[in-house]
């Protein structure tokens, strides 16, 4: 992978909310109408007018996006996206999260976004493997950025230190 792409990607460590790219992305459920983890947090920290333009979206299938404001946020936008529920491998998990992480970066391209930084999608309440995860979304990013230079600076925004390592072997053995 050409270097300049590797380095428009950056994996740190902290609480998504507090974050002030154009956009943040919400591992979301296909209903879009809020649950815990990353997503609770978000809507806790935006403010009730999130719900409210949520609710005018009618859901999301899994693997596509969505993008409303982002209120109360220090991110202009935020991008909702229901990651897959990990099944064990064989119901084309590992294909829908690829389709995440490529339909939030089309959506912010789409929306003049230069800066987009995105949590661990799947890897919390919907039980996707860390290590098959990491690899997946590094890949799918680093592909997007190379046919995407409008997409300046991508961000994994991990919340503990363990998620933050996997990511950044993703990253380093990136082919
Ligand atoms: N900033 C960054 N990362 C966070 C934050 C935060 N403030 N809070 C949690 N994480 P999860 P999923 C990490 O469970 O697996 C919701 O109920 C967390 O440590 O939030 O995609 C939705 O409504 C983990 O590494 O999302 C869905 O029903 C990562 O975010 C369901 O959970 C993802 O964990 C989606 O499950």
């Amino acid at each position: 992978m050409d270097q300049t792409v590797k380095s428009r990607i950056e994996i740190i460590q902290g609480d998504i909310t507090k974050q002030s790219p154009d956009a943040i992305v919400n591992a979301a459920n296909c209903s879009l109408l809020g649950g815990g983890g990353v997503d609770g947090a978000i809507h806790r920290a935006a403010g009730p007018e999130l719900l409210e333009e949520c609710r005018t979206l009618g859901g999301c299938k899994t693997g596509q996006a969505k993008i409303t404001k982002g209120y109360k946020l220090p991110a202009k936008f935020v991008i909702h996206t229901p990651g897959p529920v990990w099944h064990g491998g064989k119901q084309n998990e590992e294909a829908l999260l690829n389709s995440c992480y490529v339909s939030c970066l089309t959506l912010a391209s789409e929306n003049g976004c230069k800066t987009v930084d995105f949590p661990s999608i799947s890897t919390g309440v919907y039980h996707f493997p860390l290590d098959k995860a990491a690899k997946i979304a590094i890949s799918a990013i680093a592909g997007y950025m190379s046919r995407h230079p409008e997409i300046e600076r991508v961000r994994m925004v991990c919340f503990d230190a363990r998620t933050k390592e996997y990511y950044e072997n993703a990253l380093e053995n990136l082919k």
